[in-house]
């Protein structure tokens, strides 16, 4: 499947599950904990500065944002989770909207994969492993990009590749891309990705 990675727009910024689209689109969520740079890979495969919003209070929006990429799929910016700094409302609307995505949604036949985002200098939270669990006992398909690459030495690298081989709850994972959004390392893998699995 070809697409033109230029012809993109916000559907739309859900606050509530009943916002969630109906569209017959396939579509690719990506999950990670806020300030992991979900938006930042959004704006690098969809080649915008700043269509989806970078943060400058991380955590602080709890929505979904759905991302019509060429009509033929949407990415799915789910809320960032793990902002130490949230209120427990907040918290509770996090849990209660992305659970919806996952278990209240009438269009989660349309989920093709998700992508999980974790920082390749701390590996993953234990948020992440929790995401991790829940995606595997699901069976919903999932690869891991790990985000920031470009702030990795050669040794950091290779420290990062080894543990995240060995760790038991990535073993799931069909994929594990070194992303970086400054540097683009990683981009058209994990686009290919992407597409592979909507097909
Ligand atoms: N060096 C480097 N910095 C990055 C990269 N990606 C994101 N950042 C920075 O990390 C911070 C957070 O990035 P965002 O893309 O806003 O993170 P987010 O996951 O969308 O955060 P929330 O919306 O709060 O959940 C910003 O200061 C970005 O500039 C990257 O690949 N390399
Ligand atoms: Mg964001």
């Amino acid at each position: 499947m070809k697409i033109n990675p230029n012809n993109v727009s916000l559907k739309i910024t859900a606050g509530f599950a009943s916002q969630f689209p109906r569209e017959a689109l396939p579509q690719v969520a990506l999950s990670g904990r806020s300030n992991v740079g979900k938006s930042s890979l959004v704006n690098c495969l969809i080649n915008r500065k700043n269509l989806a919003r970078g943060s400058s209070t991380p955590g602080k929006t709890i929505t979904v944002n759905f991302y019509d990429i060429d009509k033929k799929l949407f990415l799915v910016d789910l809320p960032g989770y793990g902002y130490a700094k949230r209120t427990y409302e907040e918290k509770l609307k996090w849990s209660k909207l992305t659970d919806s995505y996952f278990t209240n949604n009438e269009s989660i036949d349309l989920l093709r994969l998700v992508v999980q985002l974790i920082d390749s200098r701390t590996g993953p939270t234990k948020d992440d492993v929790d995401m991790l669990r829940f995606l595997a006992e699901s069976n919903i398909p999932h690869i891991i990009a790990a985000t920031k690459c470009d702030k990795l030495n050669a040794t950091e690298r290779r420290a990062f590749c080894e543990m995240i081989s060995a760790n038991p709850d990535c073993k799931s994972c069909g994929e594990i891309i070194m992303f970086s959004a400054k540097s683009k390392e990683g981009k058209d893998e994990l686009m290919s990705a992407i597409l592979s699995y909507i097909k």
